[in-house]
Parts: C-alpha cells; structure tokens; sequence
C-alpha cells in the first residue's frame, strides 16, 4: 500500500505549500472576481462556496492528483460494491444500501442486500404508524404519548441529532426522548415526568450486550413493572433494534418486536437503518424516507461526479491541505441552526472514531497527521464564547459554517439577524484586520501616542482563517440526510488518503476492559493490587467517602 508520504503529489504538495502558505485570501479575491463562482458548487440542495480557503487551481489540481495516486475513485467502488473494505472485522460498509432508493443491487458475499433492507422499512413503516395513529396500545390499553430510546455511541447520537433537527416535522402529542448515559441521572431525569402506562421504551443496540444500553433498559423495565405490576406488560412496552436476535430474547422482548440490522452497518453509520427508528417514530415514515432520499442524492452524486467536481471530495482534500500541509490538528462545525444544535457531537462521533487512527490498513504506523479533533456548537453561541481563540489565537482552525436559507420559526428579523451573523465570521476570518485599519479606527476615536501602539497590537486580526459555508434552503429531511451523507463520504475519502481503515473501533476496547476490572473491586469494597498508585488512590478515596445508595 502506497502511504501518503510516499506520494508523488505528497512531494509536489509540499513544495506548493511552501510557495502558497504567506498568500492572503483577500489578494486572491482582488485578482479573481470570479473566485466565488470558480469555489462553489450545489448538490442535493446545499450549496458549498470554498473560495475562502487558501488555495489557488493547482492547489487543487494537486489535491486531485493526490486521490488518484492513492486510488480513491477504486475506494469508492469498493465500498460501492460490498467489499470487505473494514478489513480487520472483515466487514463490507454499506450504510449506502440503506439509502439505495434506485432499482440497483447491492450485494454482500453474493447475495443482495435490497430486498432485506426494504422489508426492514417496511416494518418500520407499519410499526411507527402503529404508535402514530394510536392503534399501538400499552398494556392498560393507553396509547403511547412518549418514546424513550435507549442506546449509547451510535446508536444514540444519530437518532437524537436527525430527531431534534426536524422537531417541526414531529407529530403533536407524541414525544421522543434519548437516554444513553450509564449515570442513572439520565434515565431518573428522563422519566421523572412520564406515565409508564403511556411510555415505549426502544432498546437500540447492534450488539445487545452494551454496558450502558443494557443497564438503562433493566432500569426502565424495572419502573416499568413497578407501576404496571405485571411482567407480561413489557410486551406492550419494549421495542428491540438489534443485529442480535438471541440476546433480544433472552432479555425478553419478543422477537415480534424486534426490528435487525447487520453487521455491514457500522454503529456511527446506521441513524439511516432500523436504529433510525425513532426518528421514523417522530416525523412518521414518508419523512424518514425522504431524509434516505436526501442521502441517496449524495451518494449518487459521491459515486459518479469527477473529483474535481465532487463535493464530499473537495471538502475532504481542504481538510487534508490543512492538516497535512499547514499542520492543523482540529476542525471546527458550526451551524447556525438551533435546531441543527447536535451536528458537531454526532460528526465528533463520526469523525473522530473513523479516523482518530495513528496505523494504516497495512499495520504501519503513520508518520503524517490523521483525524482531526471534531468540535463546535450552534452560532451565535460560539461567537460569545471561543470564536475569539479562532480569530486571534495561535492556532490555525478550518472552519464549515452551515445554515438554512429559511428558517420554521421566523421571529421578527431574527432570521437576518442570524444569517447576518453566518455571513459576516468568515469574512471577519478572512479579511482580518490590518495594524493600519486598526490605527486609523483609534486615532479616529482620538486615542493617540503609547496606548494607540499598544491597542493596535490587541486590535489587529491576522486573518487569512479559512472556511467553508454551506447553505441548505432550509432544514428538511431531503436536505439534512445529504448534508450528513456528505459528510459521511468526506471522512471516508480522508481515511482513502490517510491509509486507514476508518470502519473499526479499538480504541474504545482497553477502557471498557478495565472498566469491567474495577467494576467488581468497587462493589466488593476492596481495591486491586495491580492499579498504579493514582488508579488506587482514587479507589480508595472512593470508596472511603461513600455512602450507602
Ligand atoms: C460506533 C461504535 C459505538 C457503538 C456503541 C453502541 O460506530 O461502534 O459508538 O455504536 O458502542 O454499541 P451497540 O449499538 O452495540 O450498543
């Protein structure tokens, strides 16, 4: 396997950096008037303008010339067509088939995953219209007026993103809540206010053995059973999404109640599977079709765009020209859509988990950076808070600002005021502010001599911070499933450049393991010989203050 440090391209990238990294944005923009129309492209309804970013046409003739080298349009068949592509699970990655809403067959080791697929919506579709339209009773004969999903990682952040980010789209009377947390204030809080006689609980969990997820739901069949007083009421009262029917059984929920996926679907890719049950719950099943639709529309255009043309492409090299050749380590997401609130969490998730890898496919370690650290919240929050490090602090930060052109809840001119705001940061982060626009602004407020020289130091904007934006006509099912599939695709295409396979997990495995090593020492009351002194000091420390629950 040829390394991205290998590369030809990687050389040339090198060199072109060196000649490109002191040209300001604003001196591109004077001498392209087209720059905009040049750096912007619309698919699935979004719009990206990448012209604030610190390239040039060979800049980007570069990047392109890097994924051939690297033979990203192979990758992108490969995942296409069901190969084994997480090779150390030795898994296909088909969170596409999922979406493929066209008549074309997927296949997994021969065997075409389509009709599986459809029969799983089509259960989704008659069970959330059961709970929907009333006919779904609890045991005392009540319809359901809340849904409680109880899931952890990837199967929690999804739903909960897609749910809250098409809130105007839920159905009147009917709430969807999201436990995922092991720390019981989360499902306590949760069903403080709820009737169990009028509550379903959606244990999600590909792997039903889940420390968090399972703990939660013995939890809620406990509440459960304490009001209803009947253990043939968890019937009435559990819904399992799972690929593991045994374990479904054996923690009793009926296997008439249990929606599959599988194993080609991995737990931060499967919101658009049976683990997108809730959101199916909450804006009914023509929705959740249309956010698959949303989704399909990227991946077709993912599949066949040239790469220069490409939108998850184009987002994903800028992110690579600043990691690898600037030597930027984070990537701020930052929508200015409240209800959009939970995007950064769930691409941290997404990002952060597939390529947070420091080995390639081959088991060699990288000598190049890799995943960036994933953050940021909706605007205009971030502006009050850490926006003031991305202007003026040291380090260099690319920024996606996101945002609907329509708003569901315009308030006065609260929109433009918004919108405004989404406009004017990357111009601020670009254009900066010069030591003489500084000068002149405080001499015009008549400060003079040693402090005008000191506050010009404080008041200068490097600039040259760069940004993608991208616009949706507004939040929609359609149009949010292609902006997650675009980011999707983006990882994807970095973990191609990076070496990785972007597919597994390990790094989650040694915690977990020692977690369940403590476990144990906790509730016995003793502490372990082998922990380190701080490991046993705060053991001790624990379990010295503790009292009895
Ligand atoms: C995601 C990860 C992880 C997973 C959770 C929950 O890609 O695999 O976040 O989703 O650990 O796992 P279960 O769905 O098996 O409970």
């Amino acid at each position: 396997m040829t390394k991205l440090t290998a590369c030809r391209s990687h050389a040339q990238l090198q060199q072109h950096w060196r000649e490109i990294a002191d040209v300001q944005m604003t001196d591109l923009f004077a001498a392209d008037p087209q720059r905009f129309s040049r750096f912007s492209l619309q698919e699935c309804g979004i719009l990206l303008d990448y012209s604030k970013n610190r390239i040039t046409e060979p800049t980007l003739g570069l990047l392109f010339g890097l994924a051939e080298e690297l033979d990203l349009p192979g990758w992108i068949e490969r995942m296409f067509s069901g190969e084994h592509i997480n090779i150390t699970e030795d898994r296909a990655v088909l969170h596409v088939a999922l979406r493929n809403d066209s008549e074309r067959p997927i296949q997994v080791d021969g065997e075409d995953v389509m009709p599986g697929v459809r029969g799983v919506l089509e259960r989704m579709e008659q069970l959330s219209a059961q709970i929907r339209n009333g006919d779904w009773k609890g045991y005392t004969g009540q319809t359901i007026t809340d849904v409680v999903n109880i899931g952890i990682g990837g199967s929690n952040l999804g739903p909960l993103m897609v749910a809250e980010a098409l809130r105007p789209y839920w159905q009147d009377g009917l709430r969807v809540h999201f436990v995922s947390n092991v720390d019981g204030t989360h499902l306590s809080e949760t069903l403080r206010e709820l009737d169990p006689a009028r509550t379903l609980f959606i244990v999600a969990s590909k792997t039903f053995t889940t420390q968090e997820t399972l703990s939660n739901a013995f939890s809620a069949r406990a509440w459960l059973l304490q009001a209803l007083q009947d253990e043939a009421a968890v019937a009435s009262h559990f819904i399992a999404i799972s690929t593991n029917r045994e374990k479904v059984e054996a923690f009793g929920i009926d296997a008439a109640h249990m929606l599959e996926f599988w194993d080609w679907v991995g737990g931060r890719y499967s919101l658009w599977s049976a683990i997108g049950f809730p959101i199916a719950v909450a804006i009914g099943m023509d929705n959740f079709r249309q956010l698959l639709a949303g989704a399909h529309c990227m991946d077709e255009h993912f599949r066949t765009a040239p790469l220069a043309q490409n939108m998850p492409v184009i987002m994903a090299l800028l992110g690579i020209w600043y990691i690898n050749y600037f030597g930027a380590s984070s990537q701020a997401i930052l929508p200015y859509d409240q209800y959009l609130r939970h995007l950064p969490d769930y691409l941290q998730q997404a990002d952060m988990e597939s390529n947070g890898k420091a080995v390639t496919r081959d088991g060699e370690a990288v000598d190049y950076r890799t995943g960036p650290i994933v953050w940021g919240t909706a605007g205009t929050d971030g502006q009050h808070a850490y926006y003031q490090l991305i202007h003026q602090g040291p380090h260099l930060i690319p920024c996606d600002f996101i945002a609907p052109v329509n708003s569901h809840n315009e308030l006065g001119d609260q929109h433009y005021k918004l919108i405004s705001n989404y406009l004017a940061q990357p111009e601020a982060l670009m254009k900066g502010r010069s030591a003489e626009q500084a000068r002149a602004e405080l001499t015009r407020a008549g400060i003079g001599g040693e402090r005008l020289e000191l506050l010009v130091r404080h008041k200068t904007f490097p600039g040259n911070r760069p940004s993608n934006s991208l616009l949706l006509e507004q939040v929609t099912p359609a149009s949010l499933g292609a902006l997650i599939a675009l980011y999707e695709h983006k990882i994807f295409v970095q973990g191609v450049i990076w070496g990785l396979n972007s597919y597994d997990q390990w790094g989650v495995e040694l915690g977990k393991e020692l977690a369940n090593i403590i476990l144990p020492e906790l509730k016995a009351d003793r502490t372990g010989a082998e922990h380190d002194s701080s490991t046993r000091g705060l053991i001790d420390h624990f379990l010295q203050h503790r009292r009895p629950g």
